[in-house]
């Protein structure tokens, strides 16, 4: 009954948000009992039902790979023609208003290639249940809206299984005569079934306290393999500093007694929520020195406490159904960015989230498998946990904060969690509390959730006789069939700067628009309520025509265009209070830059190079990290996103010499700050250390492009054999793999250099395979070379990400060659793991879907590539529904 089995094209049904109904029955109690044996688990599980809809008489659990054994009602097993069992679902009929369901299945963990449900992980059984895995557990009503009370009794070998662990208090503990152990553990939170979570292994821990602030001490474990429990401290320590967060900028408590993170090997995402029980990817949790980048403490920063914070936005309060998926996930990423925002740089923060958006959300959000922030139908939940979902729903979260203000927004999150505490809701749920607590009228800023696109936004200048007058200009993102898309309510910060450099401090007296103005930030920024399709604003009373700095912290989603003279970019860059519009106005000499058909006038390379000056007395992490950040040329994905019609090729070849140009150009320069920058402190993964890190490495990025053959090697050997960190061998690495400058025989003694040394750590030879996929210098026989390495584990998520996702996402030279090698080489990959894996499969699949922005001849093979795998007879319904969208 595998999902193989059945033709995708008949599972993927789509389903529409526009049906949901309410259950007939809920379950209030779930008493589980898993008896785990060698290649097979048995599931009993006794489930106390209620009718809640007075004309219902049947109830339908869902379940998928299922070995059904038996089922009974109230004691009294069933005769098979008394229910109906599908390999989708087992009905039962003729139920009056209570009853106890008992049901046993079994399944068998070991040949659980999908990681999704019970599985094995190396030496240890996990769980993944969200959004569906809990159906292949067994039969149940997997759905959010259903709240029950879990008890969860876990029988196995005691020796080899010593840690038994699940949702809640562990209330019951025996070892049995025949050398098994029991255990029982109560979670006295009603939860849905995709918060259930269950762990058997041999497994070091590393174990804390933390007292919350109503005085409660809280225990806190952190259980991985004993060979990875050295690389756990950080976790722990970002454990215990997002507790304290979200108590002081949320109110928010932890509930239960004790909070457990388990690092497993072998997960298809990040991290998981379960209630007192996190399931996280070793890569969101390890940490150190050594193993571990400066970027992967911060993805464990934001990740630790990303799934703490969901205890409140996602499991105190739940989804009703999951297309309100971003209710939790929008808000909950909203809240880890600020958690990040007050640990590091916010405005740093920032301007990485709108990067990221830009180059991967955007994407997403202009081709054929755009979606709003709140979907209307789908065919498989798990292909809609995306950037829109996450990052677009935290841009709408933002906005309410933008639109409220820091102290009504609070409101609004005490209010929402105070209503609907242990209730499943939805995004208008969360939109009413808002609008209730900040006395607003939400209703127009509903359509960010329901119109899918990037919207645009243009704005257009003139000044006369002392009065800036700004014409905003609204239009619908270029999507198909969007004709009918109505004008959002978007908050537009922005600000005014005069000709010496200095903020000009407004008066509302002076402002006037057709829509709602306010001043922010001590009157240096105006906040536009934007609701029209045109709004103006005019600002009287200036002595000359000043410099505007427009969408300040970015804070609306938006697509800009602005005709503007490239001088006044500059100016920005070097003047405005914003660090996000700085950062803005560089990239955008760098796209018009790069841009054929605009004839700039300010050159980026010379703007550079007064960064690269000031650069040098940057005298806080703060500003050092900004100014890496603003120092980098943007990134090969951000720029295919911003400009139209270009040449793969062309435009590599026009960055790179972008790249070169402003390397010997300020050559002095980024030896000036890689000496500056060389610090002879021992590694801290600190604000300190990841600024100097940032410039030091960025400006030896430079310096390395200035030089070439033996004078290039000894430079990488000597930073390499100077490394005490892995950052620092990164980036060496990284170099050494792009670099046509060195010697083949070079690159390949660091790379074996690298791997003897760090082979026996999965995450970093993870970064080793990464490098090299993602290398313009590779071609596909060493591509197959790297798979068919002895550590390439096909089982693997993250060793499969580190060659297949970063081929396709990363090394845009060889994946776009224009013979379709590379379409071919991950197509095969696809294929391949649709097998095993279909949310990998599915994952893997995104770079062959952003085929629209490519010239015809590009298009034409990715689509080729598409067209054979939708005609694969066996695809599984998460490949299929993607394929069949982007074909459309
Ligand atoms: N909620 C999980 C994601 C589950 C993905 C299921 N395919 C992790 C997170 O967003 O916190
Ligand atoms: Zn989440």
């Amino acid at each position: 009954m595998s999902d193989q089995a059945e033709p995708a094209q008949v599972a993927a049904k789509a389903i529409y948000l526009a049906d949901y109904r309410p259950p007939g029955y809920t379950t209030t109690q779930t008493d589980l009992h898993f008896d785990i044996c060698d290649g097979q688990t048995t599931v009993a599980s006794t489930l106390h039902i209620e009718r809640l809809d007075t004309a219902a008489d049947c109830i339908e659990l869902l379940g998928e790979e299922l070995t059904l054994v038996s089922v009974a009602v109230d004691g009294r097993e069933l005769a098979t023609n008394e229910y109906d069992v599908t390999n989708r679902s087992l009905t039962i009929f003729n139920l009056a208003d209570q009853h106890q369901l008992q049901i046993v299945t079994q399944i068998c963990p070991e040949q659980n290639t999908a990681l999704e449900g019970l599985y094995r992980s190396s030496s240890m059984y996990c769980t993944q249940c969200e959004a569906e895995g809990f159906r292949k557990i067994t039969y149940y009503q997997d759905r959010p809206d259903v709240l029950a009370k879990f008890t969860t009794t876990i029988v196995a070998d005691a020796a080899r299984y010593p840690n038994l662990l699940s949702n809640g208090n562990l209330i019951d503990e025996v070892l049995l005569s025949d050398g098994r152990r029991q255990v029982t553990w109560q979670d006295p939170f009603p939860k849905p079934s995709y918060l259930f979570a269950l762990v058997a292994g041999d497994l070091a821990v590393l174990e804390d306290t933390f007292t919350t602030m109503s005085g409660r001490e809280v225990t806190l474990q952190i259980f991985s393999e004993a060979h990875n429990i050295d690389q756990c401290d950080y976790a722990m320590d970002v454990l215990k500093r997002s507790m304290r967060w979200d108590e002081q900028a949320f109110g928010r408590e932890y509930d239960l007694d004790i909070f457990m993170i388990v690092a497993v090997e072998d997960f298809n995402m990040g991290a998981m929520e379960n209630k007192g029980l996190n399931v996280f990817n070793t890569s969101c949790v390890l940490a150190s020195p050594n193993t571990a980048t400066d970027e992967a403490y911060q993805r464990v920063e934001a990740v630790v406490a990303h799934e703490y914070f969901h205890n409140w936005s996602g499991n105190r309060v739940t989804c009703r159904d999951w297309f309100q998926l971003s209710l939790k996930e929008g808000f909950t990423v909203f809240r880890d960015a600020e958690f990040s925002s007050d640990m590091n740089s916010r405005a740093v923060k920032r301007i990485e989230d709108v990067g990221f958006l830009r180059s991967i959300q955007f994407a997403e959000d202009a081709g054929p498998l755009a979606h709003p922030v709140r979907p209307s139908s789908y065919m498989e939940i798990s292909n809609f946990y995306t950037t829109t979902i996450y990052e677009k729903g935290a841009e709408v979260v933002r906005m309410y904060h933008t639109l409220l203000g820091a102290d009504a927004f609070r409101k609004g999150t005490d209010l929402y969690f105070d209503r609907h505490d242990g209730t499943a809701a939805t995004t208008d749920d969360f939109a009413a509390a808002m609008a209730d607590a900040g006395q607003i009228d939400l209703a127009q800023f509903k359509r960010w959730y329901q119109q899918p696109g990037t919207p645009r936004v243009a704005v257009e200048e003139s000044f006369s006789e002392g009065v800036l007058s700004l014409k905003i200009t609204q239009s619908p993102a270029d999507l198909p069939n969007q004709e009918h898309q109505q004008p959002f309510h978007m908050p537009l910060a922005m600000g005014l700067i005069d000709h010496q450099g200095g903020s000009i401090s407004l008066d509302t007296a002076n402002i006037s628009s057709n829509s709602d103005v306010e001043l922010r930030d001590n009157a240096q920024t105006l906040l536009l309520g934007a609701k029209d399709a045109v709004s103006e604003v005019r600002v009287s009373g200036l002595t000359a025509k000043p410099v505007v700095s427009f969408l300040r912290g970015f804070s609306a989603p938006v697509r800009v265009s602005h005709q503007r003279d490239d001088a006044e970019l500059a100016f920005l860059v070097q003047y405005d209070i914003d660090g996000f519009v700085r950062w803005d106005a560089m990239q955008t000499l760098w796209t018009q830059h790069f841009d054929a058909n605009v004839e700039a006038t300010v050159d980026p390379v010379a703007t550079l190079g007064e960064l690269a000056k000031s650069a040098v007395h940057c005298a806080t992490p703060e500003q050092q990290l900004l100014a890496a950040t603003m120092l980098s040329v943007p990134n090969e994905n951000y720029l295919f996103e911003q400009l139209r019609g270009f040449e793969v090729d062309a435009l590599l070849d026009a960055r790179d010499a972008a790249l070169a140009s402003a390397a010997t150009a300020h050559a002095d320069r980024w030896a000036e700050l890689v000496e500056r920058y060389d610090s002879d402190q021992a590694y801290q993964p600190d604000a300190q250390g990841m600024a100097q890190r940032a410039l030091g490495n960025v400006a030896f990025s430079y310096l390395s492009k200035t030089l070439q053959g033996s004078v290039l090697e000894e430079l990488l050997q000597a930073r390499y054999a100077q490394a005490d960190n892995l950052t620092d061998r990164r980036t060496v690495l990284a170099i050494a793999c792009r670099s046509d400058g060195i010697s083949g025989e070079f690159r390949h003694s660091l790379l074996q250099d690298f791997y003897d040394a760090w082979q026996d750590y999965a995450l970093v030879i993870d970064l080793w395979f990464n490098l090299q996929a993602q290398s313009p210098l590779i071609d596909i026989a060493g591509l197959q070379t790297l798979v068919a390495h002895a550590d390439f584990d096909v089982k693997n998520p993250n060793r499969v990400r580190s060659v297949y996702a970063a081929f396709g996402m990363l090394n845009n030279r060889k994946f776009h060659a224009l013979d379709g090698s590379g379409y071919q080489f991950l197509a095969d990959a696809i294929m391949q793991l649709d097998a095993l894996n279909p949310q990998i499969a599915s994952r893997l699949t995104t770079p062959l879907t952003r085929m629209g922005r490519y010239d015809s001849a590009r298009q034409r093979l990715m689509r080729s590539q598409l067209n054979t795998l939708s005609e694969s007879p066996s695809l599984s319904r998460d490949l299929y529904e993607i394929v069949i969208k982007s074909l459309a």
